[in-house]
């Protein structure tokens, strides 16, 4: 069962003129292509291919609105930091995120999704800067963790979070191995304004 049970994609937009009105509340998940965005997302909404998850990084340039519940919202911000793409295609990424986190103000926070084994980009930077600017949250999941040894895992995580020096919060996940799931939710639910998840907030069902 999902966590979010009417969890549904809303729309895409290519150009700020196709976001959703900017009402309630959402949460932005950003990341390097291929780092495990939509993987993550999947894991925590609890549904396979929610956000659909690709091996040909860097192709769509859409910015994806999810509903996880009526007036909250997941958005799944185009993937960054690939190599092959054109100088059109970096401009209209650029064009997209400086409009996203210039105008949205139901943006409520920002989850960055890092690949643990590359540890922060420029790209990374650029996003913090960009949330910080607007005096957002940031929340940095460190996924992929199953691909470390738990000892190199721990200490990549002590690094990341002296070299976010208080900037964001972080920490460890794997969408393959459902690890810092209930942490990651519980994140989730804070920005979004509801503390407990929405089970928990809905009537005892009698057995
Ligand atoms: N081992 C492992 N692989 C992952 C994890 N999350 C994502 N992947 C893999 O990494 C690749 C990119 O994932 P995807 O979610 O599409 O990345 P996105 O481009 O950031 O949306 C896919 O092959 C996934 O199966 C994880 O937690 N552990
Ligand atoms: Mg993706």
């Amino acid at each position: 069962m999902s966590q979010y049970p009417a969890a549904r994609f809303l729309a895409s937009a290519h150009n700020p003129s196709q976001f959703l009105t900017d009402e309630g509340r959402e949460v932005a998940f950003a990341g390097r292509s291929n780092a495990g965005k939509s993987s993550a997302i999947n894991t925590l909404v609890n549904r396979r291919q929610f956000a659909h998850t690709s091996k040909t990084p860097g192709r769509t340039q859409l910015v994806n609105f999810f509903e996880l519940w009526d007036g909250a919202r997941l958005v799944d911000l185009p993937g960054y930091g690939f190599a092959r793409v054109s100088v059109s295609v970096q401009r209209h990424w650029r064009g997209l995120m400086s409009a996203y986190f210039g105008e949205r103000r139901s943006l409520a926070g920002l989850f960055l999704i890092v690949d643990i084994r590359r540890r922060l980009t420029d790209f990374d930077w650029q996003m913090l800067d960009l949330a910080e600017g607007i005096e957002r949250p940031v929340h940095v999941l460190l996924t992929k963790a199953d691909k470390l040894k738990r000892g190199k895992a721990a200490a990549e995580l002590a690094q990341v979070r002296r070299e976010l020096d208080g900037a964001a919060t972080v920490q460890l996940f794997s969408a393959l191995k459902r690890q810092g799931v209930a942490e990651a939710r519980e994140r989730l639910q804070e920005m979004l304004g509801r503390a407990k998840s929405p089970e928990a907030a809905a009537p005892q069902k009698t057995r």
